[in-house]
C-alpha cells in the first residue's frame, strides 16, 4: 500500500505527579518532607527516515502516543522519564496542524498546502521534528519546606502532555520528475537509469504510486529521479489518477517530459507537450516556471524522425533528448546530459529567469 497523505492524531506523555512523603528513620526524629518530583512524559517526535518511503505505517497506527512519566517516590526519588515515541516518516514529510483554514474556510482540503504555510518539513534524513512535548514532571514535597512550613502537604501534578491532529503529506524529494502521458515510457526509461524496477507494462497506468530510481554518475556522484503515474489531459479535473501525484514533482530542480514520439497511441508528440505543459501549468502556475527538457522516448519506431523535427521546429530553444529506452539508445547520451545539468546548481535560476512566464503560458495554454 502507498500513502502520501494522511490524517494522525497525537498525544505526548503527562508529566509523572510530584510525591509527598517524610523521612522516616531511627534516630532521625522530623525528618521533613522527602517525596520526589514526577518524571517527564516522552515527546512524539517525527524522524525523516531514508528506508521509508511512504507513509503507510501510519494508517495501521493512527494515534501516535507516548507514554507517560513515572510519579515521583519518597526518599526524594524522581519518577522515571517516559522515553520519546519515535515516528519514522520518510524524507519530504510535511506536517499541518489539522484544523488550520485557508482564505474560504475550508479545512484540510489538498488546496491547504497553498494557503497555510506547515509546520514542518523535513527535507533532510533524520531530520527530526517535536510534534508534540511530554509534560513536566510535578513537584514533590521537598520543594515547599519553608521555615514556617517545615511539614508541607503540597504536591504538584504532573503538566499534561500536548496532543493534536496533524496532517502529514509525503513530497518527494528528487532532483529531477518523469513527466508524460501513460505507456510513454516512463518506467522504462527510469529503469535504464537506474537500478530502480518500477513496473512497465503496455496498458495505461501501470505506475499507480510514484517510486525514485537513484542515477549513478561518474566519481559515484548520484542523482534521483521521481517516476509518477502518466498524466492524462483534464487531470487538473482529477480524470485519470488525477493529479494528486503532481505533488511529487513540486520539489525536483528539472522536470522530463516523456513522450512517445511515435504516436503510437494516435496522439500527437508536440500535443502531447502541449497538454502536458498546460496540465502543468493549470496545477500550479510556479511549477510550469520550473526549468524543463524533452526527453523524445520511442525513437526506434518509424514515424517518430518527422515528429522530432515537428517538435524541433516548435520548441528550437529547448533541450531535446531522443532515445529509445526499450532499445537501450540515447540512454548514455541523457545520463551525462543530466550529470552535466545536475551539477551546476546556479543553472536553475539562470534557467528559470530566461523562460518567461509569457512563454510558459502560452507554450502551456496554445490550442
Ligand atoms: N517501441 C518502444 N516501446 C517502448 C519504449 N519505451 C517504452 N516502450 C513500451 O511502452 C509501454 C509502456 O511503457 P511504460 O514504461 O510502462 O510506460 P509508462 O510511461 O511508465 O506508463 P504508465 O506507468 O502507465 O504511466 C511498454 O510496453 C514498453 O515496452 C521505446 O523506446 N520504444
Ligand atoms: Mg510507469
Amino acid at each position: 500500500m502507498f500513502v502520501d497523505r494522511i490524517k494522525v492524531s497525537a498525544k505526548a506523555g503527562d508529566g509523572g505527579r510530584g510525591c509527598v512523603s517524610f523521612r522516616r528513620e531511627k534516630f532521625v526524629p522530623r525528618g521533613g518532607p522527602d517525596g520526589g518530583d514526577g518524571g517527564k512524559g516522552g515527546d512524539v517526535i517525527l524522524r525523516a527516515d531514508e528506508h521509508t518511503d511512504n507513509l503507510a505505517s501510519l494508517f495501521y497506527e493512527p494515534l501516535l502516543k507516548a507514554k507517560n512519566g513515572a510519579h515521583g517516590q519518597g526518599k526524594q526519588m524522581h519518577g522515571r522519564g517516559a522515553p520519546d515515541k519515535i515516528v519514522k516518516v520518510p524524507v519530504g514529510t510535511v506536517v499541518w496542524e489539522e484544523g488550520m483554514k485557508d482564505e474560504g474556510g475550508r479545512m484540510n482540503d489538498e488546496s491547504l498546502h497553498s494557503a497555510v504555510s506547515p509546520i514542518a518539513d523535513l527535507t533532510r534524513p533524520n531530520e527530526e521534528f517535536i510534534l508534540c512535548h511530554g509534560g513536566k514532571g510535578g513537584k514533590g514535597n521537598v520543594h515547599f519546606k519553608s521555615s514556617r512550613n517545615r511539614a508541607p502537604r503540597q504536591y504538584s501534578e504532573g503538566e499534561e502532555g500536548e496532543e493534536g491532529d496533524f496532517i502529514l503529506e509525503l513530497r518527494t524529494i528528487a532532483d529531477a520528475g518523469l513527466v508524460g502521458y501513460p505507456n510513454a515510457g516512463k518506467s522504462t526509461l527510469l529503469r535504464r537509469i537506474s537500478a530502480a524496477h518500477p513496473k512497465v507494462a503496455p496498458y495505461p497506468f501501470t505506475t499507480l504510486h510514484p517510486m525514485i530510481g537513484v542515477v549513478e554518475f561518474d566519481d559515484y556522484r548520484r542523482a534521483t529521479v521521481a517516476d509518477i503515474p502518466g498524466l492524462i489531459e483534464g487531470a487538473h479535473q482529477n480524470l485519470g489518477l488525477g493529479h494528486a501525484f503532481l505533488r511529487h514533482i513540486t520539489r525536483c530542480r528539472l522536470l522530463l517530459f516523456v513522450l512517445d514520439m511515435a504516436g503510437s497511441e494516435g496522439r500527437n508528440p508536440v500535443e502531447d507537450l502541449q497538454h502536458l505543459r498546460r496540465e502543468i501549468d493549470l496545477y500550479d502556475p510556479r511549477l510550469s516556471l520550473r526549468p524543463w527538457w524533452v526527453v523524445a522516448n520511442k525513437m526506434d519506431l518509424p514515424e517518430a524522425g518527422e515528429n522530432l523535427t515537428a517538435l524541433r521546429r516548435r520548441y528550437p530553444e529547448r533541450e531535446v533528448v531522443p532515445v529509445s529506452a526499450k532499445e537501450n539508445e540515447g540512454i548514455e547520451e541523457l545520463k551525462h546530459a543530466l550529470d552535466l545539468r545536475l551539477l551546476a546548481p546556479d543553472l536553475d535560476r539562470r534557467e528559470a529567469a530566461l523562460v518567461s512566464p509569457a512563454e510558459a503560458v502560452t507554450d502551456g495554454k496554445s490550442e
